[in-house]
């Protein structure tokens, strides 16, 4: 993408009213735009970082062999009067009326539009286990939205169902939700951490949240450091084998690590004192299993191996997709800008011309444009008649964590400069070189598609 063809309206003051850096940093790269409290629009930038994050869920859902699918964001009100809901949701649900009259809902969750298409359709254990996901846009009218993308009101979540048999079946899948989760949070350069927590409005004893730490962070969290040594790393996972699942899941859950609401002092006494922490942290998923709370009121049943019919037992898992960009930023930046991690950013690289009209400067650019293309790289080329520092600020700026500068000083030695934005470090190297070690950088990255699904 070539800048002066792109829309990225990046402002130069501060805004006011962003209390958080991700926020602030947000509005000043021009990835976000308010459109009323809590909901807002998403500009160029912001969209190709919410769609990479995508990727990468579907990309994980899709490993742990769970099956996607879309459903609307409106729901009839009728459908949660089954489950009892409906008034228990509160003021947090929007609440809407048809031209008929109809009550209507914008979704906060689905647990029970998707216990309504799996009863009009699945009647036997054979069809089980059975987890289906979507990502799509829910709305919750919250009291304080704030932090930008961090609470809003209509917000982009996966949300995954699992139908299961029994308990055991059930708690398979829980694991195999955590473990994936996992591998996702990872994949975007950030570590959550699994921390016991309250099931809220959703129900059911079990239930899990992730939590990314940072002083802005809405949950105030307690953990052992032992927890944040953990990595998946390139672990083969076979996420069928429910013992490999559940010892994975106890890996990751035997250190101790709670928010506030389930804390217990006297457990938390018996750390090691060097190891203790109290600290803050970013929700950006949770996971949970309620057994029947739905398949029972709603009729979700199926018949078993005795020829009997059972309720199914349920969980839900759900990552906030749009918080994560902002989750994202908090963990990953500098006085100067936003830091993607590889595994996220809007572009792989930065392309800056040092001397726009130029004809060799220019020839350079483009050969280097070109070539980064053909290895299916995305370069964002600054091909603006600007200042250098211009140039530098606005690529510091937006966060590409590699960037190629191109100037006549240096092609007459036949160098062009690679810097990497995390450590700031550049080095020399001819254009072609610059070129293979960025598509080196990101084999890693592109690599983890393969033997997936098409569409994943
Ligand atoms: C699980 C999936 C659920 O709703 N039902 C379906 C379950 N869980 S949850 O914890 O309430 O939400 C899942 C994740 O969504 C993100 N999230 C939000 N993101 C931005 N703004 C909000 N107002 C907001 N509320 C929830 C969180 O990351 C949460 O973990």
């Amino acid at each position: 993408m070539r800048l002066t063809r792109y829309f990225l309206p990046v402002l130069k003051e501060t805004p006011a009213e962003a209390q958080i850096v991700s926020h602030r940093l947000m509005l000043r790269a021009g990835m976000i735009k308010q459109a009323a409290a809590g909901i807002y629009s998403w500009l160029p930038l912001g969209f190709r970082v919410l769609k990479k994050i995508e990727r990468i869920v579907h990309q994980e859902q899709q490993r742990a062999g769970h099956i996607p699918m879309l459903m609307p964001t409106l729901q009839p009100a009728d459908l949660w009067r089954e489950s009892g809901r409906y008034d228990a949701y509160g003021p947090e649900m929007l609440r809407i009326k048809d031209r008929h009259g109809r009550e209507m809902l914008y979704g906060p969750t689905n647990e029970e539009l998707i216990t309504d298409i799996f009863r009009a359709h699945v009647n036997s254990y054979k069809d089980l286990p059975l987890t289906l996901y979507h990502i799509q846009w829910k709305f919750r009218d919250e009291i304080r939205p704030r932090f930008g993308v961090m609470r809003g009101r209509e917000f982009y979540m996966k949300d995954g169902y699992n139908f299961d048999i029994d308990r055991d079946a059930a708690i398979h899948a829980y694991n195999r939700h955590m473990v994936s989760y996992l591998r996702t949070y990872e994949r975007m350069g950030l570590q959550a951490i699994p921390m016991r927590a309250d099931s809220g409005p959703i129900g059911g004893d079990d239930t899990h949240e992730f939590l990314v730490l940072a002083e802005t962070g809405e949950s105030e969290v307690f953990y052992d450091t032992a927890v944040t040594d953990l990595k998946l790393g390139d672990r083969h996972i076979d996420y069928d084998d429910a013992e490999e699942c559940a010892a994975i899941a106890k890996e990751w859950t035997t250190p101790y690590a709670r928010t506030d609401e389930t804390h217990d002092e006297a457990l938390f006494a018996q750390i090691p004192e060097e190891r203790r922490r109290r600290s803050r942290g970013i929700e950006v998923g949770q996971i949970f299993y309620f057994g029947t709370k739905y398949s029972e009121p709603m009729g979700a049943m199926v018949v078993n191996d005795n020829g009997e019919r059972v309720p199914v037992h349920m969980g839900s898992h759900g990552i906030g997709v749009s918080r994560l960009v902002g989750a994202i930023i908090e963990a990953s930046h500098d006085e100067n800008g936003i830091i993607w991690p590889e595994g996220v950013t809007p572009f792989h690289v930065g392309l800056v011309n040092l001397r726009q009209g130029d004809a060799q400067t220019d020839n350079a650019c483009e050969d280097i444009y070109k070539a980064l293309a053909a290895r299916g790289l995305e370069t964002l080329y600054d091909d603006r008649e600007e200042r250098a520092g211009a140039k530098f600020a606005t690529m510091d700026l937006i966060g590409l964590p590699w960037r190629i500068t191109v100037g006549p000083r240096g092609l007459k030695n036949g160098v062009v400069e690679l810097t990497c934005r995390r450590t700031g470090e550049s080095e020399e190297l001819s254009p072609e070189a610059a070129v293979e070690r960025v598509a080196e950088i990101y084999t890693p990255h592109h690599a983890h598609h393969l033997g997936l699904p098409a569409g994943a």
